[in-house]
């Protein structure tokens, strides 16, 4: 028997120590947890249909340990050995995002879960940005930037050490999983005071200010944290009475009775005091402006087919009416976003039928005990109420609603432009390991579960 600890529990430790660190560091994030679970507790009052899906498909203790978090890394070997440090967390990078195409100099990826079981123990995730220089124009800036990114360590030596220790040995005991959860979470840590001068700080913000948030400090400090809300729209509404200000507009799908991939809302980027060496051995007071907190809304994973579709009508929406940063047209975006989505189906039996989501099948009370000469197939069972099927929760991201999130908190000053340039082979090279496909993920939950059912009915035959 092993003394080893599962990933799954240092993944927990560590998502709810970082709960525990960010609403130290940033008190708004505590409240806002405060009113989404004042919130979830509400809809499922609310909703028992809603609450008995959830129980039946285990789901519901996971909403309010549920979080994902964001960090952007400054090199190939920061994003390499982050890589080894979520595997020790049970954490892969799935999927590509280019965000170039969004004026957003990074390209990223989200560790994360793979597996219902792993996910259901705890689903944490961590959307990881690489800043690309190549997107900066300004080759002096670029050089001097990547220089400075070279001299930094963002891990500690003990994080190293364990890191190591966990992949030669095949896991970590107890006692060295609470250590390196302490490391690691070092790694992420706010530090108020700048690794650059005054000067140098403006001419990386003049040129992005995700590039001078980026490298001019010593480690990529957590962003934000995202709880998962079941109703996104009613915390929006009162996000203002607990003094925290939404951005615009909720990105994603528009509300519906069956929510489909995300929605995703967040309260602006604070202002917050930090400051600079003045080149004397003292420090000079200025401010940056990073971090902030985010609410998610999940539902159901859609198939390829499905997402194509919600991919054109969201394209469509938005040639329609550009969501304004201000917030001046959102009524509109709104408007137009609930008009275009009628063309997408809202009821759990067309959405699957038409094979545009993913479901997670299991057997009803009645099929206990129930007996046939022969299998069923899968659509009688369920015609007869034997076999029931819930939709699986998309866990990954988007990038549209990503870009719309990063551009919230970069304040609503100067847009830049860059030439879509998404680079996955580069990615892949720099994080030392291909990217998972979120599809295949997604169609191997549906069919085991559909293979159990069927196995279930199967066996009952020999037995009989
Ligand atoms: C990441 C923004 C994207 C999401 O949930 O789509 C994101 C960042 O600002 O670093 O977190
Ligand atoms: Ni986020």
């Amino acid at each position: 028997m092993s003394n080893y600890v599962s990933t799954s529990e240092i993944r927990a430790a560590f998502s709810s120590a970082m709960s525990e660190m960010y609403r130290e560091e940033v008190p708004a994030y505590g409240t806002l947890m405060a009113l989404v679970a004042r919130v979830n507790d509400e809809t499922l009052a609310q909703k028992p249909d809603l609450k008995e899906r959830l129980s039946a498909t285990d789901n519901l203790d996971r909403i309010s340990e549920e979080r994902h978090g964001a960090i952007r890394l400054g090199t190939a070997e920061e994003l390499a050995t982050m890589r080894r440090v979520f595997a020790v967390m049970g954490m892969s990078p799935v999927g590509y995002y280019d965000l170039s195409t969004a004026g957003v100099p990074v390209h990223s990826t989200a560790f994360r879960p793979v597996g219902n079981e792993a996910l259901k123990r705890n689903p944490f995730r961590v959307f990881t940005s690489l800043l690309r220089l190549d997107l900066i124009p300004d080759e002096a800036l670029r050089t001097k930037a990547a220089r400075i990114l070279e001299q930094r360590r963002i891990f500690t030596v003990g994080a190293i050490a364990l890191t190591e220790k966990a992949e030669r040995d095949g896991g970590l005991s107890k006692e060295d999983a609470d250590r390196f959860v302490l490391e690691v979470l070092e790694t992420f840590r706010w530090h108020d005071k700048a690794n650059v001068d005054v000067d140098m700080y403006h001419r990386l913000h003049d040129a992005h200010r995700l590039i001078a948030d980026v490298v001019s400090f010593r480690g990529p400090h957590i962003n934000h944290l995202t709880p998962r809300t079941l109703d996104i729209d009613a915390v929006q509404a009162l996000m203002p009475a607990y003094d925290i200000a939404p951005k615009a507009v909720v990105e994603g799908p528009p509300t519906r009775e069956c929510p489909i991939l995300l929605r995703q809302t967040s309260f602006k980027a604070l202002e917050e005091a930090v400051s600079f060496p003045d080149g004397e051995g003292g420090w000079k007071t200025g401010s940056h402006t990073a971090r902030f907190g985010e609410i998610e809304q999940r539902g159901i994973a859609l198939t390829p087919k499905g997402r194509g579709l919600y991919d054109r009508l969201l394209d469509q929406t938005r040639k329609l009416v550009r969501p304004a940063a201000d917030g001046s047209n959102a009524r509109e975006y709104e408007a137009a976003l609930d008009g275009t989505f009628g063309a997408f189906p809202d009821n759990w039996a067309q959405i699957r039928t038409e094979g545009l989501g993913y479901f997670s099948y299991s057997l009803t009370p009645k099929a206990t005990g129930a007996e046939f000469g022969s299998v069923p197939d899968l659509e009688t069972l369920i015609a007869d109420g034997f076999v029931r099927f819930d939709p699986v929760v998309y866990e990954d991201f988007l990038p549209v609603s990503a870009a719309g999130i990063f551009q919230s908190n970069l304040g609503d000053g100067a847009q830049h432009e860059f030439v879509a340039s998404p680079n996955q082979t580069r990615f892949e090279a720099d994080l030392g390991a291909s990217v998972l496909n979120e599809f295949d993920h997604y169609a191997a939950i549906e069919k085991a579960s559909i293979e159990a059912c069927l196995a279930a009915f199967s066996s009952r035959l020999l037995a009989g």
